[in-house]
């Protein structure tokens, strides 16, 4: 016998963006997070949320939210200037090695995600379903092979390496999402950029592939 859906708790999915970074007034991870919340996907609510640019700080505030019942899936969402397309990430490596300072001016060098965890985890996504789904919908999307060793590694191997550890269901990944515009034509510099509203759809695509999946 299940038990009635008011007896249970609401499955949802986890989406984290994150706050502007190395100066800049925005980062659209944070905005389409943001955006997400309270969205439904079927029986699926999604729980959007700010992390900040802060390695401990960002661990304390995901950390409660993996252990909340009902956790169906985590999708991480991060800026990563200098990409094209819309960047699903392969693996996290237990690694922090900052090329600039956190939102607090620390910066980590080789320093470990988790002492003593494993060297890497591999992502737990669907990522070649998504990657058809998104390049199907004429979205430019890709499997990186990298995140970096900055904020956005840390927040994938964290969360992969807690739920891991519990043996916990939920698939979790991390989607990079290149700049805006806006970002661009501010810095003057030759950088590939996303519109806003193609990144919203694009991450409503992941979310949507997820949702049925997970
Ligand atoms: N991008 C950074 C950290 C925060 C963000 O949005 C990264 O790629 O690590």
């Amino acid at each position: 016998v299940s038990p009635s859906s008011n007896q249970i708790a609401r499955r949802h999915l986890l989406v984290t963006g994150f706050e502007p970074f190395d100066g800049d007034g925005v980062n659209p991870s944070g905005e389409v997070a943001k955006l997400l919340d309270g969205r439904l996907l079927g029986d699926c609510v999604v729980k959007g949320l700010i992390l900040p640019v802060q390695h401990e700080a960002a661990r304390a505030r995901v950390a409660p939210l993996l252990e909340a019942p009902g956790l169906g899936a985590v999708v991480h969402l991060g800026l990563a200037g200098g990409r094209a397309r819309i960047a699903l990430e392969r693996v996290a490596v237990n690694v922090m090695d900052f090329d600039t300072p956190d939102n607090t001016g620390y910066r980590a060098r080789n320093e470990p995600c988790v002492p003593g965890g494993p060297p890497a985890y591999f992502a737990t996504l669907p990522l070649a379903v998504l990657v058809e789904a998104l390049v199907a919908d004429g979205v430019p999307a890709y499997v990186s092979n990298t995140a970096g060793t900055y904020l956005c590694n840390q927040t994938m191997y964290g969360t992969l390496h807690r739920l891991a550890e519990r043996r916990h269901p939920a698939r979790a990944g991390f989607v990079h999402l290149p700049l805006l515009p806006a970002m661009v034509a501010a810095s003057g510099l030759e950088q590939p950029s996303m519109d806003a509203a193609l990144m919203v759809r694009a991450v409503e695509i992941v979310v949507g592939v997820v949702a049925r999946t997970a």
